[in-house]
């Protein structure tokens, strides 16, 4: 343990008290008995906080109606599955929606919890989880969006990102060894060469690199080429500090990557600091350690050297948003990626995703962190018809290019840290915008509605973060403008340009930036 570590356990904040005194897991053994109490009459750390490790949020802004987090891996789930998750939210009329969120996942909302047996053993049936996936547990687990149908990638994600969930969560039915972490932790593999999961911005990425391996045996003219990944830790964003990832110095095979993740995640929850949550990510823990300590106690715990990572990796490409038709490896196969303007869903929607994906491809459905869906292995005659369904002219193949790369976090309509209301403003202000100018390119705005950061504007060309502004002496809802963010090939943060514009007078401030920086021209107006 590190002293930081000692001196937390002697006095344990609110958080790690309540932790110690019943691990978040143990809810799930109540579940029934919270249905009986209903939500007024439950214990309230077990409501506000426990809770979560099922995956269940209380929400201060709209009591008694809870949202429910799923784990999705690799952002992939069927037509059954969706359509299980639509019946949830259809259940609850106008309070029902879901949200495809930043980490390739869905949550659901309106989640009332005398339904919550029935919702789980519903969950059961069609193998959905939603174990450990909030508070201090490792997130949904981020891979490539397009593995297994890009015909350039280079490592298939799926199978390994199921395998390190597997792992963390005793695939799918929890488990404590990995349920009382010093704080949240995020996890993404990258497959392809365009960096679709921002690797950057994880506590613990793999990127696919390529090592010149020449053993004793073999000569150096016969030296092979072998796959594996570079090891990045420590990447994340909170409203205290925002840190790309650093390399861990270690190349690691992917038969070796379920049990390095298991290593880091010990040394972790072993080591990590405690005693201020606004500390404890892991990357405090590699400051005060140092990057070679903590490699060091990663080898310990793995009981073998790791081997140093190769110079260069092998993100080269600009990031694709799969938003479109694109052909698949597979001859014959097309993925169609549809835009889901701020990743927002009603039951019907939903519904409507399940049986296109089940009429026109193999009942398959894919979400990718930039909040939109993929439906893969559509054949080539099928693509017609696909093309005149109703549902892609809410859900198009051909956004306008603001609206194509918008991103938004939950905000005030459901998140009582948010300072602003963010999904529906951005919708119409990237509307108003696409009406006034011509733009030749996407540019990716993130909004996100607090310094959280859940919505990445470090990672967007314009960022806006909610914060409070004023205006004419009087406090009003604004923005912070980060730019600069730069994602695939070299990725690296934006960072704030401007702060504390009121969100009234942000229209004619995006539209100055948009012309300065990235091409855009007013539309020249004809008189009829
Ligand atoms: Fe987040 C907390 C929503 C991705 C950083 N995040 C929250 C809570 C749970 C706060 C709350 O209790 O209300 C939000 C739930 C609101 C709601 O009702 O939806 C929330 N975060 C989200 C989602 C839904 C945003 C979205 O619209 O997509 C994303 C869910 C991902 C998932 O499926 O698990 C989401 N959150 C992120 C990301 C982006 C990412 O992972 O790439 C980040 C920044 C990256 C990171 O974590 O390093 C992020 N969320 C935070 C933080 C700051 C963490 C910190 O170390 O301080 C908080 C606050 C906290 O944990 O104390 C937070
Ligand atoms: Fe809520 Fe802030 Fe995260 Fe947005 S960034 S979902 S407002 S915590």
């Amino acid at each position: 343990m590190t002293d930081a570590a000692t001196t937390a356990k002697a006095n344990p904040n609110k958080f790690e008290k309540f932790k110690a005194e019943k691990d978040g897991l143990a809810v799930k053994a109540e579940i029934e008995k919270f249905a009986s109490l209903g939500w007024e009459a439950m214990d309230e750390t077990d409501r506000d906080h426990r809770l979560k490790w099922v995956g269940v949020f209380f929400r201060p802004v709209t009591p008694g109606k809870f949202m429910m987090r799923m784990r999705l891996p690799n952002g992939i789930l069927n037509s059954a599955q969706m359509r299980v998750l639509a019946e949830v939210v259809q259940r609850y009329g106008d309070d029902g929606s879901a949200d495809i969120t930043t980490r390739q996942n869905i949550q659901l909302r309106g989640i009332r919890i005398e339904d919550l047996p029935d919702i789980f053993q519903k969950f059961q049936v069609v193998g959905l989880t939603s174990v450990q996936s909030g508070m201090d547990n490792v997130r949904n687990i981020t891979g490539d969006a397009v593995a297994g149908l890009d015909a350039n990638e280079l490592f298939d994600t799926r199978e390994l990102v199921q395998q390190i969930q597997d792992m963390i969560t005793n695939s799918g039915q929890g488990n404590s060894e990995f349920s009382n972490l010093p704080r949240k932790f995020n996890i993404a593999i990258a497959g392809g060469r365009d960096n679709s999961v921002h690797a950057e911005i994880n506590d613990l990425a793999f990127v696919p690199a390529f090592k010149d391996i020449s053993p004793e045996s073999v000569s150096p003219e016969k030296s092979e080429k072998i796959f594996g990944f570079n090891v990045l830790v420590g990447g994340f964003f909170s409203a205290k500090r925002c840190d790309a990832a650093i390399p861990l110095n270690a190349w690691v095979l992917p038969e070796d990557v379920v049990a390095v993740c298991r290593a880091i995640l010990e040394v972790y929850r072993d080591n990590g600091l405690r005693a201020n949550r606004q500390k404890s990510r892991l990357m405090w823990l590699i400051d005060e350690w140092g990057v070679d300590k903590f490699r060091q106690e990663v080898e310990q715990r793995l009981g073998k050297s790791l081997i140093a990572a190769t110079e260069h990796d092998e993100i080269d490409w600009e990031k694709r948003d799969h938003i479109g038709v694109y052909k698949q490896k597979q001859p014959g196969l097309n993925y169609a990626g549809l835009h889901i303007p701020v990743g927002r869903l009603n039951a019907e929607g939903m519904f409507e995703i399940a049986r296109l994906a089940e009429v026109y491809g193999s009942s398959e459905i894919r979400l990718t962190v930039e909040q939109n869906i993929i439906i893969p292995n559509i054949s080539e005659s099928g693509l017609a018809s696909f093309y005149t369904e109703t549902i892609l002219k809410e859900f198009t193949i051909n956004p306008n290019p603001l609206t194509r790369s918008l991103v938004s976090c939950t905000g005030a309509q459901f998140c009582n840290f948010a300072m602003i209301e963010t999904k529906e403003r951005a919708i119409a202000m990237m509307q108003a915008l696409e009406s006034d100018l011509e733009l030749t390119r996407p540019v990716r705005i993130h909004w996100t509605g607090c310094p959280n950061s859940c919505g990445q504007p470090q990672v967007a060309d314009i960022g806006l973060m909610g914060t409070k502004a004023r205006k004419n002496g009087k406090p009003v809802e604004g923005v912070d403008i980060y730019m600069g963010g730069k994602v695939g090939k070299d990725a690296s943060l934006g960072t704030c340009v401007t702060k504390g514009i009121p969100c009234e007078d942000l229209q004619p401030v995006l539209r100055e930036l948009l012309i300065e920086h990235f091409g855009a021209k007013p539309k020249v107006l004809v008189n009829s």
